[in-house]
């Protein structure tokens, strides 16, 4: 697996020198790299054009479908990296959970997890299984050249709450009442999406994508020492098992102010931060040896260019104080987003932080 790793990688000259990449392993960069999450999707009327009619777990198992919409935000913005295009649900459909991804509302689950018996569909994840993706991930690396793509899977807890909620949720509580009342079936539960997980990254990078990040967008629902008990652990053996394959590991979640470093402690070589706190005293929270991804809030691009163009700025100059900086958004990038401010945005970062 990591000598595929290190073969594809080696695939075009300028990949290992891209200013992602390099940003990722704390090495100088020529411009701050910049990507944003959710970057492909319903903000490009592109987008829109080419789902027309067709679901999205249908898309993400066409790989045409997942090659175009990967690439249509790289063509547009000129970011430095691309982002698979996929969902975090995608995974757990391919071993057969009976899952749906309902327009406006996200993933729906038929049969909600809440005792032992339900965690026996949760069986491993092999190539096979999401021979799709292979295919898909080989076809970008070749489209792409000297742009990374960035492979990502959800993390246990956010994998884990709609399992166990049975969709989107506002407090997680089902989610919480089971780690808390029945540690034995969430250690389970943990052990069996951490292996699944670690087969999706695996099946990614070995078909040539050049990092990766593990989305546990959910996990700022949780205290410290819950995550230090009931989290970290399986955190860190997702890090640990990615480490050979010698590609950038990136760690992100949404209001983790308080977990940034127990999460710098899980083993990631990057920590994405929300909006919430400013980069400069993120990097005191994670410490030294991690370079920091985010962080200008979503929202701020419904704002005048003016204000765009401040904060931005301002998201540049405190990522300074960190070890290496990839210019990112807090969160996801909202359907309602005019591209053209994206697109304003990635040349305001590339401008500015040219040396
Ligand atoms: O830029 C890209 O290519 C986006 C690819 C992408 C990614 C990285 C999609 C496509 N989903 C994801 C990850 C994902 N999916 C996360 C982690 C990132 C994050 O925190 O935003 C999560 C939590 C999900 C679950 C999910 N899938 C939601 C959120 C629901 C909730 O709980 O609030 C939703 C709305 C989806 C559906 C989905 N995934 C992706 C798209 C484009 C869509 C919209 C569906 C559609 O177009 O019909």
């Amino acid at each position: 697996m990591a000598a595929d790793a290190l073969d594809s990688s080696a695939a075009h000259p300028a990949l290992g020198d891209s200013a992602f990449l390099r940003a990722c392993r704390r090495e100088a960069v020529p411009h701050t790299p910049v990507w944003y999450m959710r970057q492909a999707g319903r903000s490009l009327p592109e987008y829109l054009r080419i789902r027309e009619g067709v679901p999205m777990l249908e898309a993400c198992a066409r790989p045409e479908l997942i090659v175009e919409i990967t690439l249509q935000p790289v063509r547009r913005y000129g970011v430095d990296a691309a982002i698979f295009f996929s969902d975090i649900m995608v995974p757990l459909r391919a071993i057969g959970v009976d899952l749906d991804i309902k327009p406006g509302v996200g993933p729906v689950i038929a049969d909600p997890i809440r005792d032992a018996a339900g965690l026996d569909v949760l069986r491993e994840l092999t190539p096979d299984d999401v021979s799709y993706v292979t295919e898909a991930v080989r076809g970008l690396v070749g489209e792409l050249g000297g742009t990374p793509l960035i492979g990502f899977a959800g993390a246990p807890f956010t994998l884990a709450s709609y399992l166990i909620e049975g969709g989107p949720s506002k407090n997680h509580d089902l989610t919480k009442a089971l780690m808390y009342g029945r540690p034995d079936l969430w250690a389970a539960l943990m052990e069996r999406l951490t292996e699944i997980t670690i087969a999706f990254l695996r099946v990614q990078v070995a078909a040539g994508a050049s990092a990766v990040q593990l989305f546990d967008s959910w996990v700022g629902a949780l205290a410290p020492e819950d995550y230090r008990a009931s989290i970290l652990p399986y955190s860190r053996r997702i890090f640990a098992a990615l480490e050979p394959l010698g590609v950038p590991r990136i760690h992100f979640g949404v209001g983790t102010g308080e977990l940034l470093g127990l999460m710098g402690e899980a083993g990631a070589d990057v920590v994405g931060v929300d909006w919430r706190v400013p980069l400069d005293e993120a990097a005191r929270r994670v410490g030294p040896g991690k370079a920091l991804q985010g962080n200008l809030d979503p929202a701020v691009l419904y704002a005048p260019w003016e204000t765009v163009e401040r904060r931005a700025r301002d998201v540049l100059a405190r990522g300074r104080a960190a070890d290496g900086h990839v210019f990112n958004l807090g969160h996801g990038v909202q359907p309602s987003t005019d591209p053209d401010v994206l697109k304003r945005l990635t040349d305001l970062v590339h401008e500015t932080s040219a040396q």
